[in-house]
């Protein structure tokens, strides 16, 4: 089912801040640059690697208010690592076989990601305190 890491979503204070240091640091590049009003971010796709399943990137979000899902959680954990976002063909059926082996899951239908993905969310507690997103890649 899980055919790559798409990428791993960082929560942070300062988005450009952030940005500066994983190009300086790691030689990244930015590739997408979003407000998502549903997920309550601002957020940037930085560009890892290619493979043959499709590309990986760091995800680096900033919280557009305190009170959102990332605003709660730098609050309450404060910087770091906030979910795993994983490639699969079909995020709709991936849904349905997770949902079937008992995993609560966050977004019953995929909702629009970055970069015109498909996204899900399954709910951390059913997977050993992960957040974990499924990303179905737009076609080109
Ligand atoms: N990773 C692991 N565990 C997490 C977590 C995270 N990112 N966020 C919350 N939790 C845990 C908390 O620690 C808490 O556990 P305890 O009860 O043991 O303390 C429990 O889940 C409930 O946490 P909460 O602070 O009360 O938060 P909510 O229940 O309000 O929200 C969640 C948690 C997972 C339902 C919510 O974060 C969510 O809906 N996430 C999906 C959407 C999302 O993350 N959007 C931003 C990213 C967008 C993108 O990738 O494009
Ligand atoms: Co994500």
């Amino acid at each position: 089912m899980l055919l790559r890491i798409d990428h791993v979503g960082i929560a942070c204070h300062d988005l450009e801040e952030k940005i500066e240091f994983y190009e300086s640091t790691f030689g990244l590049t930015v590739v997408s640059r979003e407000i998502n009003e549903e997920q309550g971010v601002r957020e940037a796709m930085l560009h890892v690697a290619d493979g043959a399943q499709g590309a990986s990137y760091v995800q680096l979000m900033e919280p557009l208010h305190p009170d959102t899902v990332v605003g709660k959680f730098l609050a309450k954990r404060g910087e770091g690592v906030h979910h795993i976002g994983y490639g699969v063909a079909d995020v709709a059926k991936a849904l349905e076989e997770v949902g079937a082996k008992g995993v609560r899951l966050i977004d019953e239908r995929p909702r629009h990601g970055s970069m015109g993905a498909s996204i899900a969310f399954l709910h951390p507690k059913d997977v050993g305190g992960v957040l974990t997103e499924l990303v179905q890649t737009a076609r080109h």
